[in-house]
């Protein structure tokens, strides 16, 4: 079955006639169209993408499935008989969906971004290989940056170096904006990278990843610059043992929110529990963050061929924090880890 027919499917179950979808990642997810802006009308009859005229030959040669129609081609046309139509509500505007109200009278609306979210949770053997070439790129963009990291540059210099890699070694791009913190500024979890220079005896947290053919990699590395103090030491092998706690117990068929309190109750056990804030981790795929959740509340099951992060830290304010993360899928019986690249403790001197 085509992803589009499993969709269809979904909106069936949820009461729908039929689909209106813009977000770029459904777009992609199910027509192959990578150009991000368009519209997808399904029906049980009916498969179109309006594209302006910017992309007529790029959704031509990219959605086969579908037919390609101008952006203003008549939406009510396509649905006929569909009362029941399902849009994005995580994606559309307030203002967005008036207007598609307007444009497209008279229908009952169901959201069906829960359902997309669910979909795309769980990953083919496609998505696999394209999200494990992204962690490989970004594995490589660190031990390339950590041979050139010296004392005295700026932030945003580490960032340019690993962004850098994976776009001349590969045309990718940054997956999301590149945290680059040191020192200080280590203790904001998501500190984006500034024109701080690298000074000793700084923490330096490395939170990046590409985007590659349509998916996207995440990693976390956190290093010393010159040498380490006892308290640094200490904090990076308490997040690095909380975290492959976590990594062992991962497989299919957990709840989420179970490993995410493994690692939480290490951390809390050595009594840093108040200085991990965030969620453990995250599913990774078209966006950087979606399903599964993993978090005290989620309620989400790990499945096979699940893709995740897990990501634990700890942030002490003022002085610094460590992150360490990678990217795991879920197999049968077990898991694999994406990620290879070295968790050691690093004095960069
Ligand atoms: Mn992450």
């Amino acid at each position: 079955m085509s992803r589009t027919e499993v969709f269809l499917q979904k909106v069936n179950d949820l009461g729908g006639g039929g689909a209106i979808l813009r977000a770029p990642e459904s777009l992609f997810y199910l027509s192959g169209f990578s150009g991000g802006e368009g519209t997808l009308v399904i029906t049980r009859d009916a498969r179109c993408l309006l594209v302006d005229s910017r992309y007529t030959l790029q959704a031509k040669a990219e959605a086969p499935e579908y037919e390609i129609l101008p952006y203003n081609a008549d939406i009510s046309d396509i649905l006929g008989a569909v009362t029941s139509v399902c849009y994005e509500g995580d994606f559309l505007s307030a203002s967005a969906f008036e207007r598609l109200k307007q444009k497209v009278s008279g229908k009952t609306w169901v959201d069906v971004s829960e359902a997309l979210l669910m979909l795309r949770k769980t990953k083919d053997t496609m998505e696999l290989n394209a999200i494990a070439n992204a962690v490989a790129l970004a594995d490589d963009a660190f031990s390339y940056t950590v041979s050139r990291i010296k004392k005295g540059m700026h932030e945003y210099e580490v960032a340019a170096l690993l962004e850098g890699y994976m776009r001349r070694e590969a045309g990718a791009q940054p997956a999301f904006d590149t945290v680059c913190a040191s020192g200080f500024r280590s203790a904001l979890p998501h500190g984006a990278a500034s024109d701080k220079t690298l000074q000793d005896g700084d923490f330096l947290t490395m939170d990046y990843g590409c985007l590659l053919n349509g998916y996207r990699s995440d990693i976390t590395r956190t290093v010393v610059i010159g040498k380490a103090e006892s308290w640094q030491k200490e904090i990076y092998n308490i997040v690095l043992y909380a975290q492959g706690l976590a990594e062992n117990a991962a497989k299919g068929g957990m709840d989420a929110s179970a490993l995410d309190q493994i690692a939480r109750d290490a951390i809390s056990n050595f009594g840093y529990g108040e200085y991990f804030g965030h969620a453990l981790g995250h599913g990774v795929g078209l966006a950087i963050h979606e399903y599964p959740t993993v978090s005290p509340k989620s309620m989400h099951k790990i499945e096979y061929g699940d893709v995740f992060t897990i990501e634990p830290g700890v942030y002490l304010p003022d002085r610094g924090g460590v992150r360490i993360e990678d990217m795991l899928y879920a197999t049968p019986d077990g898991h694999a880890i994406l990620t290879k690249s070295t968790k050691e403790f690093m004095e960069i001197q």
